[in-house]
């Protein structure tokens, strides 16, 4: 077994401690990080969906898996860098009401910041209201980055992005979304400015749109 595929194998298997070391492990062998991030760590998440979806684990499980890929992500932050200086300006991101998912929220918004924008990270289960809020708040804000994992929360983006719209915040900023059920054209219909696939692309678009 490589040793990115033994960090996807202790993810799923919640054991944080072991993943820490094993990511530290992997760099110090000369691993890319973002092959460490998206075939050991992320790679792992979509095994644990799987293995929910055909009910052979339960919520405990994802939940001991969703703390070790956090504990993988925090080791590997300082190698994943960036351009850092926070000159772009501000990013507001958060996750969509009713939504508790924040493992790639918390990757796009790591990404983004590492681009070079300052990040406000208003964490999951956000109301529209304070999105809209936020960006009033503060001037310099570029970027409102809206996630959502559950198709069931879809409906909030939409709302989140209407808010946005009807308090006269899209002259200032530029919506993002993404998520699992996000797609480019779920992105038109609501009247999104971009959809990207995944934290890297996310970052990139920010950075375009800024
Ligand atoms: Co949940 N869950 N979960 N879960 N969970 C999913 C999403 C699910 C697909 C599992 C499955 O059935 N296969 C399913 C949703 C089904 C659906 O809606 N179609 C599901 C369900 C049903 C549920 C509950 C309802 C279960 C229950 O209670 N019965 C419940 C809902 C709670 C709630 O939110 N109200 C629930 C709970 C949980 C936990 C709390 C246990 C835990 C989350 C812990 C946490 O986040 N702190 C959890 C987990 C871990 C998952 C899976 C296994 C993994 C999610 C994840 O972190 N993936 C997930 C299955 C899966 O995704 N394969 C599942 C890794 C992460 C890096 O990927 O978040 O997709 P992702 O982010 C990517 C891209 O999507 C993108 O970039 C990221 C990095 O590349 N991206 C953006 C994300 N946001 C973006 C924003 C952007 C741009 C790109 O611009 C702004």
């Amino acid at each position: 077994m490589s040793k990115i595929e033994e960090i996807a194998a202790a993810v799923a298997k919640g054991k944080a401690k072991v993943v820490a070391n094993l990511v530290t492990e992997a760099l110090n062998e000369g691993a890319a990080p973002l092959d460490v991030l998206n075939q050991g760590l992320i790679g792992a998440m979509d095994v644990v969906g799987e293995k929910f979806k055909n009910n052979e684990i339960f919520v405990p499980e994802m939940l001991v898996a969703a703390r070790a890929m956090k504990k993988g992500v925090e080791t590997l932050k300082p190698a994943l860098g960036g351009e850092g200086g926070a000159s772009l300006g501000k990013c507001v991101i958060g996750t969509v009401a009713g939504d508790l998912h924040d493992i790639g929220k918390n990757l796009v918004a790591m990404m983004i910041e590492s681009t070079g924008f300052e990040v406000i990270d208003l964490g999951v289960d956000v109301p529209k209201e304070k999105f809209v809020e936020t960006v009033k708040a503060n001037p310099d804000c570029k970027i409102v980055g809206l996630s959502a994992l559950l198709t069931t929360t879809m409906p909030a983006m939409k709302e989140a992005v209407a808010a946005l719209e009807e308090a006269g915040c899209k002259n200032q900023v530029k919506i993002m979304v993404g998520g699992a059920p996000i797609t480019q054209e779920f992105c038109d219909e609501i009247g999104a400015d971009a959809y990207t696939a995944d934290a890297a692309s996310a970052a990139q678009k920010a950075k375009e749109l800024a």
